[in-house]
């Protein structure tokens, strides 16, 4: 355990000004028609779990769709870059992310990965079961969220470095975030470091809308906890039990939608940050996008921020993109 605590580094960038904020984030979304709200609100420690739980599902596609890609591809990816430092954003259980890191075992370098998440409790369970299972693994975890950590990335351990953002959760950007965020990137990375970017592809309408209501209840139960999380975070008084899941495929703006809907009239507040909103009954909060992509489409935007698109890679049925750019 010492040997592997003397090759974990950590840092938190949740400052309470940040969480101050966040706050005024909440209350932004809330203020809106139709109401909203981050979507990073799922990511509590129990939000985490439940995620995981959701990658597990027979419906939900994408988790295993992108894992069979990277089974295929992850020693063409090490080779077409060659050793580098992999920072991943949103890494959660880092469970895609260990054949990347078996595939980047095979350079004499050390193995140099920065998990980055807003869920400190998950981070650090895996930090230190990779630390265990990879005897060569040299690792930063960063507490925070993309935002924080693109602009105060730490400065690279290796030569070359390769940001790594998997399971299509640029999909959960609108297009303004979108481009603030490629934007980001592209300032965070030095010319000739790696992007690895998973993608959602477009598809019928009919398996994306089963895979964002499960038959088990998970993706309800994800949905709501994100209201818990309000509750703990703000002093919350969110009645779990007075909303209903509500997901389906926006087919104009090709996205899933999350949102949940108020079964009844009632007043919410959030005593920490001094709000309160009334909902309708029927009135919904839209909790989360989920933007499917045209693989082509997206090549010619990374283009445009400068990103030389290297290696596009899809499984047989054309469900999931992965793609290498080099900045
Ligand atoms: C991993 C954040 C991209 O949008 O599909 C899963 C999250 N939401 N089921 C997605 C999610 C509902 C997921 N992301």
């Amino acid at each position: 355990v010492q040997s592997e605590l003397s090759r974990l580094r950590w840092i938190t960038l949740n400052s309470s000004e940040a969480l101050i904020r966040e706050g005024e984030d909440v209350i932004q979304g809330l203020e809106q028609t139709p109401k909203t709200l981050p979507c990073r609100y799922f990511y509590d420690d129990r939000g985490s779990q439940f995620f995981e739980q959701i990658c597990d599902l027979p419906e939900y596609y994408p988790t295993r769709t992108e894992q069979s890609i990277l089974e295929t591809y992850a020693s063409e990816i090490a080779q077409l870059t060659g050793a580098c430092e992999l920072v991943e954003l949103g890494s959660g259980s880092s469970r895609k992310t260990r054949l990347l890191l078996e595939a980047y075992s095979q350079f004499s370098d050390p193995l140099q990965y920065c998990p980055i998440d807003v869920s400190a409790g998950i981070l650090k369970t895996t930090a230190l079961e990779l630390l265990h299972q990879y005897p060569k693994l040299k690792l930063c975890g960063l507490a925070g969220t993309y935002e924080q950590a693109l602009d105060q990335l730490p400065p690279a351990e290796l030569e070359n470095r390769m940001l790594i953002f998997l399971g299509s959760t640029i999909g959960n950007l609108s297009e303004a975030e979108y481009q603030q965020f490629l934007d980001r990137v592209r300032k965070a990375l030095q010319p000739g470091e790696f992007f690895l970017l998973g993608v959602d592809l477009q598809k019928d309408p009919a398996i994306l809308e089963a895979a964002y209501n499960d038959a088990q209840g998970i993706t309800a139960a994800f949905n709501l906890n994100s209201l818990s999380h309000l509750n703990w975070r703000f002093q919350g008084n969110f009645n779990l039990e007075q909303f209903d899941h509500w997901a389906f495929y926006n087919t104009t703006e090709h996205q899933i939608e999350m949102h949940l809907r108020s079964l009844v009239t009632q007043t919410i507040a959030l005593e920490a940050l001094a709000f309160q909103t009334t909902l309708q009954a029927g009135e919904t909060i839209r909790t989360e996008i989920s933007r499917k992509f045209h693989l082509p489409t997206l090549v010619k935007t990374l283009e445009t921020y400068a990103f030389q698109p290297l290696q596009v890679w899809t499984d047989p049925n054309n469900w999931f993109g992965l793609l290498l750019c080099q900045r």
